[in-house]
């Protein structure tokens, strides 16, 4: 059986308590993963802390970035091996996760190591009563050791969004993968060794949330910020842990996202970016659209184009090059999906198509397959249209006026993305402005500009990451003021 390691202090640590990794798509075991207990956590971040003053801390900017491109480089260069990796955690196709997991990975590491290249700092030249004046400019230095904890969706993608902004500004990372998918942070830690990057600089730990890795990390004094990607409710707790030692975080949490699409529409582009945005990844994507609303003229043409979309999607393994649609993570979360495909059910919800699971062959049945689900007809006020359900589902309701749509589009506690579907330039402003969001894709979405700011208005998420503003987050910034 495969084991897979904690990375501390640039070597593979295992530990005696071990937990099982399924396969998504059999639900067969397919590695044992050593747990971190809180020692190794504490060895992890104790050795982030050295090669902070260490050889990480000494080295020149130019030598750091430079390391991080040709980190880039080496995950690029084994390509295969990670993209292997990651279907084997994930269960999704091959297809999804070489166009985006695999080369964002990779592209996390080369973009923020030319932002920190080409950002300036502030300068100001100020009068003093003497005449002889001062000058003030921004310096900035690294946070110090961050705890990155990461969610299982889109998993070296989102890991090394984070660190490597972190990386590039200087700091040292101990990460916590989610339980989930602990293969390609391991992985990466190899890529670390091959690349020279000092040891100490990254480090992994594996295990769970409360009372396993995931809180050792958030609680240990010596880590000095908190980045973390996943559920609402887990970032509350992870906020309330920051508090003790009054520590920043960074927090990118869930999301219940509509999908506004006009009368005056592209109409094709709206419906093949509606399937990517409600079924891609199996609709685990934070960004993801699971309320879609639809002008009513288009409306019935609309539901019958997406449900024949939807119904095209055939399930599969990763390497089958027709495979539309992979499982869902793991059993718990298929039991979750599938408790709302029975709630909207019970609510009375017109169910267009899905609202079960696949019937698949031989070992895969045992996976953890759902059917691409459409629903109609449900009040705004239904649990489905309310609540984040983080599968391949969507609740589609007509409307008839952009007020209309705006205070229905806005009536939720999340707020993290939308996508504005019209070509009427003036409208796709003006709605973009008045969505509660962070992000606003205007005819297109999930399309990525890493300069951008990132992140989620009210229960989505606190701060913005990306481009600059990942600095922010990653630097200290501590004003010099020179009396000329
Ligand atoms: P999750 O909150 O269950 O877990 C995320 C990570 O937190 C895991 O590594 C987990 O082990 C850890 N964790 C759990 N409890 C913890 C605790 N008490 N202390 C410290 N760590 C703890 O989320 P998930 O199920 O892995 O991911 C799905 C969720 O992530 C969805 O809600 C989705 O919307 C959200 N998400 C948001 C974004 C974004 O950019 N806003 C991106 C991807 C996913
Ligand atoms: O593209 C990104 O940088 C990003 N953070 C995507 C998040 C996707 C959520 O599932």
């Amino acid at each position: 059986m495969k084991l897979i390691q904690n990375f501390i202090n640039g070597e593979f640590v295992a530990t005696g308590s071990r937990f099982n990794k399924h396969s998504p798509l059999t639900n067969q075991v397919i590695a044992e993963v050593a747990e971190a207990t809180r020692d190794e956590v504490d060895a992890a971040v104790k050795a982030a802390h050295a090669a902070l003053k260490g050889p990480w801390g000494k080295m020149s900017f130019a030598e750091r970035t430079e390391m991080l491109h040709a980190l880039a480089n080496e995950i690029n260069h084994r390509f295969d091996e990670f993209l292997a990796a990651e279907c084997a955690d994930t269960g999704k196709p091959h297809s999804l996760a070489a166009h985006i997991d695999i080369p964002r990975g990779a592209a996390n590491f080369k973009i923020f190591a030319d932002v920190v290249k080409n950002v300036p700092t502030e300068f100001f030249e100020t009068a003093t009563p003497d005449g002889k004046g001062a000058i003030n400019y921004g310096y900035r230095t690294p946070v110090g050791v961050v705890g990155v904890i990461c969610p299982w969706n889109l998993p070296l993608l989102l890991m090394t969004w984070k660190v490597g902004p972190a990386l590039a500004c200087g700091n040292t990372v101990v990460v916590k993968p989610s339980e989930e998918t602990p293969q390609t942070a391991t992985l990466l830690g190899e890529v670390m060794n091959k690349v020279g990057i000092p040891k100490g600089v990254y480090n992994v730990v594996h295990g769970f949330g409360p009372n396993s890795a995931g809180e050792f990390v958030t609680t240990h004094p010596l880590v000095n910020a908190i980045t973390f990607t996943g559920e609402t409710r887990t970032g509350e707790i992870i906020m309330k842990a920051a508090a003790k030692g009054s520590r920043p975080v960074s927090l990118e949490m869930g999301g219940k996202n509509a999908a506004i699409v006009f009368a005056d529409c592209d109409f094709d582009a709206a419906i093949e970016g509606t399937l990517r945005s409600a079924f891609v990844n199996c609709g685990q994507v934070c960004l993801g659209t699971e309320r879609v609303y639809v002008e009513r003229p288009i409306f019935d043409k609309f539901v019958a184009a997406l449900k024949k979309g939807a119904e095209a999607l055939k399930p599969g393994i990763p390497e089958d090059k027709s495979t539309g649609i992979g499982p869902l993570i793991s059993k718990e979360h298929q039991r979750k999906v599938l408790s709302y495909y029975q709630i909207a059910a019970a609510a009375g919800a017109t169910v267009v198509t899905g609202g079960g699971i696949f019937d698949m062959p031989g070992e895969l049945k045992e996976g953890c397959w759902v059917q691409p689900t459409i629903w109609t007809g449900l009040p705004e006020t239904a649990r489905v249209i309310k609540e984040e359900i983080f599968g391949p589902c969507c609740h589609i309701s007509p409307f008839d006026t952009e007020q209309e749509v705006l205070a229905k589009a806005n009536d939720n506690e999340y707020g993290l993305a939308t996508a504005i579907w019209t070509l009427n330039v003036s409208r796709a402003h003006r709605v973009a402005h008045q969505m509660e969001v962070g992000l606003a894709w205007v005819n297109s979405w999930f399309l990525r500009d890493l300069r951008t700011p990132f992140g989620g208005a009210k229960q989505s998420g606190i701060g913005r990451e990306g481009g600059v503003h990942s600095l922010e987050f990653y630097t200290e910034q501590k004003n010099v003021c020179l009396k000329l």
